[in-house]
């Protein structure tokens, strides 16, 4: 890359690198994840991005959500991918490959996937207002955005939540994402398909970008490709879909991130004037059922629960500790899980110690550092557990992330993703990333 930046030394040089970043990704109404790699708007990438350009560019930030919501579809669901018009050949699965196209219920003027993502759009809002400069001009937007995202909650707790349990499923790996974690393996174990006749034939576009043993292997990408088939062939819609449908996974991560924004909305709803009774009552249910479901005793963490398959999925992965980000832990679990972070699971030993945190546990028998979800250091989670920390007064340890995070990024750049171990040390995916970049312009604004 002709543009590649000389190694940032001082935290002024770091931010004015993560703006060229942002800079650089900007395609109007959006900002792009990645250069190459990722052509169009992703979902929660785009709350993460609002986040980097609310200190010096506001409508900028605002803008990211506009966009991200055009998409939204007449059921709530907001989508994975927004595409871009202009860039519609160059990622797989593309906006055609979904068949979205026409659907009663999607949006006329915008081309989606048809799949949703982590609800991050209620705390981001929070923190965009906080730094709006002018709250009574940005008045009209936060009320606009505060019906969308309600919206959007309502979705998950009404179609993604057919029992009223407080968890939402998510239908597809790419749903969490953290499309490749070892957890998801688990899960396939009991899906039997057929990947001569069961998947249709297409071409990966990522291996283009990002050399192979940094991206996820072609098993993986049958089992993504073998559930949008299921998924469009029914139109993404008919109620009997998800009666025999193979992949419906409660996530502990997913349904934290919603309950924290629950949280979130609910402040934004009292400063518009709403009624936030429902709000209340969802952020409540949900830290309940994450501790009633989805603990897991003897690993003192929060694991996933297969909805088919009626059961846990017990991997230890980062995403086990999110739900410190909603408050669901009592003070036990959390001192349970702040030791996980500190044992070597986490933190590595003296003679082979890890920068925090690894995506999936150093010892999971699926654990790589390399491969991207399998083990790599990722700045979104290593951002929201550092807020999380703080919530259960643990500043030492929240500001060990932030100085991990901020380490990994002064050494080797905006990465994707970094390999967790520190003598190894290095950035993997693609170079410039924006929520890398976007992440690094928060912290240091604090
Ligand atoms: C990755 O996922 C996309 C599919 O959604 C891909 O690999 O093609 C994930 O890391 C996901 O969490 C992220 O939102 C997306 C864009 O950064 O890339």
């Amino acid at each position: 890359m002709n543009d590649r930046f000389s190694e940032p030394k001082t935290e002024t040089d770091l931010l004015k690198e993560a703006r060229r970043v942002l800079q650089h990704n900007l395609l109007g109404a959006f900002t792009k994840p990645a250069p190459s790699l990722y052509p169009h708007q992703w979902n929660w990438d785009a709350g993460f991005i609002a986040l980097g350009w609310a200190p010096t560019n506001f409508k900028q930030a605002c803008s990211e959500m506009t966009a991200l919501f055009r998409g939204q579809w007449s059921n709530g669901m907001v989508p994975q991918i927004v595409f871009s018009v202009k860039n519609s050949g160059k990622y797989f699965p593309g906006y055609r490959f979904w068949e979205t196209q026409g659907l009663p219920g999607k949006p006329r003027n915008a081309r989606t996937s048809g799949l949703t993502m982590p609800a991050v759009h209620g705390f981001v809002l929070q923190r965009l207002l906080e730094q709006a400069p002018d709250v009574r001009e940005a008045r009209p937007f936060f009320r606009r955005m505060y019906d969308r995202v309600l919206l959007l909650h309502d979705y998950l707790y009404t179609l993604r939540d057919p029992h009223g349990e407080g968890l939402a499923f998510i239908c597809h790996p790419w749903e969490s994402g953290m499309d490749n974690l070892p957890t998801w393996e688990t899960v396939f174990e009991t899906i039997h398909f057929d990947p001569e006749k069961d998947v249709p034939a297409y071409e990966r576009m990522d291996l283009q970008h990002v050399d192979a043993p940094f991206r996820p292997r072609k098993e993986s990408y049958d089992r993504y490709i073998y559930l949008v088939n299921i998924l469009r062939k029914s139109h993404y819609k008919k109620p009997e879909l998800w009666n025999d449908y193979p992949f419906k996974v409660q996530e502990p991560m997913f349904n934290a991130i919603l309950s924290h924004s629950n949280e979130a909305m609910m402040e934004l709803g009292k400063w518009l004037g709403k009624d936030t009774g429902q709000l209340r009552e969802w952020h409540e249910q949900t830290n309940k059922a994450i501790n009633d479901k989805l603990w897991d005793e003897q690993r003192g963490v929060y694991v996933s629960f297969d909805l088919v398959q009626q059961r846990q999925v017990p991997v230890v992965t980062a995403a086990g500790l999110i739900p410190l980000l909603s408050g669901a832990p009592d003070q036990v679990r959390a001192e349970r899980l702040t030791a996980l972070l500190q044992n070597p699971k986490f933190s590595g030993t003296a003679e082979n110690p890890a920068w925090l945190c690894a995506s999936t546990a150093l010892d999971d028998p699926g654990f790589d550092p390399f491969r991207y979800w399998r083990g790599p250091v990722w700045i979104n989670m290593n951002w929201m557990m550092y807020h999380a920390l703080l919530r259960y007064n643990q500043p030492a340890l929240a500001a060990r992330l932030r100085d991990d995070s901020l380490e990994l990024v002064r050494r080797h750049g905006f990465w994707e993703y970094y390999n967790p171990w520190k003598k190894q040390s290095g950035g993997c995916g693609t170079d410039q990333f924006s929520w890398t970049a976007a992440l690094v312009i928060d912290w240091l604004r604090q």
